[in-house]
């Protein structure tokens, strides 16, 4: 089995079983660890036990692979590939009962530097639908076993999106403006709370688009790779990579449209 399947069933595999222990903490009970960035970026102790679990089994399977971990931070590998996790994408929706948020693990090589990396398999699963969204480079981006495709029509009500705010309030007033500037493009505006899903529902047609501001790479690693390889297009404030500057994830024919509207040539914090 190529390298890249073989990725993809150790993320599907660890994914499901990380998921399952969040699941069972989260019906225990969810208990805030700390805050991080800011008071609303909390941590769970249920972010830094599932991380443990998911760093414990790629170790175990791989343990030459680097790691680039929400809660852990990085540890370089020598083997070329890095895992690079997000144990409970949605940690505010999880901490809240909103039942929206999901394990997102990347398996990325090349310099596990997000403007370089090449991802190379995904999986985002999200335990309450018990739905795995999965993708290998070149073989598609699936959920369970339906092959997903990002809808290239948006249709003559405009196209239905989705964006996030990031957790220092000082950027909130230029994230409104943007959404003011994207909403002729829209139908409608959804804020679903985790990146990873967003980027999962944008590959399966969920959604026609989404934009946000100011993601880590944990965020967006695993989701970047589903929309790609479901047909779509995702990139930064100036069409380059995704990264903290902007993510804009859609259909080829709507991307410039999404991004002139979410940037234009102005300074990214207007
Ligand atoms: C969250 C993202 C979400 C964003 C939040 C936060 P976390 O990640 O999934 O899209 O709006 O500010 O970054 O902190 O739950 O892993």
């Amino acid at each position: 089995m190529p390298l890249e399947e073989d990725l993809r069933a150790l993320a599907v595999d660890i994914a499901r079983e990380a998921g399952a222990l969040a699941l069972r903490r989260r019906r225990d009970g969810v208990a805030i660890a700390a805050t991080k960035s800011a008071v609303a970026d909390i941590v769970t102790e249920a972010d830094r036990e599932v991380e443990a679990l998911i760093r414990e089994r790629l170790r175990a399977a791989r343990p030459h692979d680097g790691f680039l971990g929400e809660e852990t931070g990085a540890d370089r590998g020598t083997s070329g590939v890095t895992w690079v996790v997000d144990p409970i994408d949605g940690t505010v929706n999880y901490a809240y009962g909103i039942p929206v948020w999901a394990v997102s693990i990347a398996a990325v090589t090349g310099e596990p530097d997000p403007r370089l990396w090449r991802a190379e398999a995904a999986a985002v699963y999200a335990p309450v639908t018990d739905e795995m969204f999965s993708a290998v480079r070149g073989g598609g981006a699936w959920l369970d076993g339906e092959r997903l495709a990002v809808n290239a029509d948006r249709g003559v009500a405009g196209a239905l999106l989705a964006t996030g705010f990031g957790y220092d309030p000082a950027t909130h007033a230029g994230d409104l403006k943007r959404v003011a500037r994207v909403m002729p493009l829209a139908r409608d505006l959804r804020r679903i709370g985790a990146a990873s899903l967003d980027l999962a529902y944008v590959a399966a047609g969920r959604l026609d688009g989404y934009f946000e501001r100011g993601l880590n790479p944990w965020d967006h690693a695993a989701g970047a790779l589903l929309v790609e390889e479901a047909g779509g297009r995702v990139g930064g404030a100036t069409g380059g990579r995704p990264g903290v500057d902007m993510t804009i994830a859609c259909a080829d024919a709507l991307f410039d449209d999404l991004a002139f509207a979410a940037f234009g040539d102005r300074d990214p914090d207007a």
